[in-house]
């Protein structure tokens, strides 16, 4: 899809409800604030860039148990800037532990994340939660039950609650010093179009999926009252096979504000820009349908095999669509491959320098 008026029909609707229908800006949640910058920044056209877990680690080292400052990044060592969107997952925290799934300390993402709001970026919140009925990790299928065993009258639904409320005091205790909410965007439930985690595709029915979504928005904000949470929805792109595929387990409009994807880059040039853009039209009218932002959740090319992959594959399969957010996945300091966002000395470092100063691609 080129630029045509069809991204600014949806963006038009976004600001719209943001400056028209929405609350007063006094009145104006924390969230509604981020959803209004996102609805502005889309309207210019222009596309901020994200990086999971930048602030914690990097391909050669890690945050200091005992730090208090989060300025180090590999994608500021290598471009001189941060990333726009800093992306951190939740798991591990409904088991109460003090540090997540990769091992970051909760205190450190907290703080970090309070610490990037205050340098003017947007945080976002994956969650890869343990397997309440198996006691297993969150791609532990060995059950199709375990949606079934968490929504209300199953077995695990008391534990569970127990669960989102510890993600629920998180994600409020991600304030500034005067006290101010922080506003994040939350994805939970996220690939679930595929098969690889407990609440995939073929582990759960259509409605018990969107039962799980339900419970999960009316816990945190009818409940809880939070109103910091900005709700996204990201199929992964791999089984969208046609734009039904897309909608089928959507949740509602109530209850998300933005739509997106999560798409790699694992085989060849082509077939990745052949999925970018099939996911991207399909977001993009789902997205306009529905009168969403949409953002591409979670991309990258594991070890940036290739040297101009920032201006010559990712900007190009983007560019021309209106995406809030692009986030790469992280850089692992304990897996010599698994990074996705250049580092001085990696072989895209000069091309990623490029991208950081296309005019549209936003970083702090
Ligand atoms: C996956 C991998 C894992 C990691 C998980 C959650 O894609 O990066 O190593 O534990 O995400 O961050």
């Amino acid at each position: 899809m080129k630029n045509t008026l069809k991204p600014f029909t949806m963006i038009a609707a976004a600001i719209l409800t943001l400056s028209c229908g929405g609350p007063a800006e006094s009145d104006q949640t924390p969230a509604d604030a981020l959803l209004g910058r996102l609805a502005g920044l889309a309207g210019e056209g222009k596309i901020m860039f994200g990086h999971q877990d930048t602030y914690m680690y990097g391909h050669t080292w890690k945050l200091a148990d005992d730090a208090t400052e989060y300025t180090q990044s590999d994608v500021y060592a290598t471009s001189g800037k941060y990333p726009a969107v800093y992306g951190m997952d939740l798991g591990g925290i409904e088991m109460g532990w003090p540090a997540n799934l990769d091992k970051n300390l909760f205190e450190h993402m907290r703080a970090a994340a309070v610490a990037h709001h205050e340098r003017g970026g947007v945080t976002t919140f994956s969650w890869h939660p343990r397997n309440p009925l198996t006691g297993g990790d969150a791609w532990d299928v060995s059950s199709d039950q375990v949606v079934a065993s968490i929504l209300p009258g199953g077995e695990k639904h008391e534990l569970f609650m127990g669960w989102l409320s510890n993600v629920a005091d998180f994600m409020e205790s991600i304030k500034t010093a005067d006290g101010e909410q922080v506003p994040l965007i939350f994805r939970p439930w996220h690939e679930h179009t595929g098969s690889w985690f407990w609440w995939g595709q073929k582990l759960c029915t259509t409605e018990q999926y969107k039962a799980l979504w339900e419970m999960t928005y009316d816990y945190m904000v009818n409940q809880r009252g939070m109103t910091g949470l900005v709700w996204a929805y990201s199929p992964g792109a791999g089984e969208l096979s046609a734009p039904e595929v897309y909608g089928e387990r959507y949740p509602g409009d109530e209850i998300v504000d933005m739509v997106g994807f999560d798409c790699y880059h694992g085989g060849s040039k082509e077939r990745y820009m052949t999925s970018m853009k099939n996911a991207l039209e399909i977001t993009a009218a789902f997205a306009q349908e529905h009168g969403k932002l949409m953002a591409v959740t979670e991309t990258g090319c594991e070890s940036v095999k290739e040297p101009a992959w920032w201006t010559e594959i990712l900007y190009p399969a983007v560019k021309d669509y209106p995406v809030s957010y692009v986030l790469v996945w992280r850089n692992a300091c304990d897996q010599p491959n698994h990074y996705y966002a250049p580092f001085p000395g990696q072989q895209s470092e000069e091309d990623f320098k490029k991208f950081v100063e296309i005019e549209n691609i936003v970083l702090l």
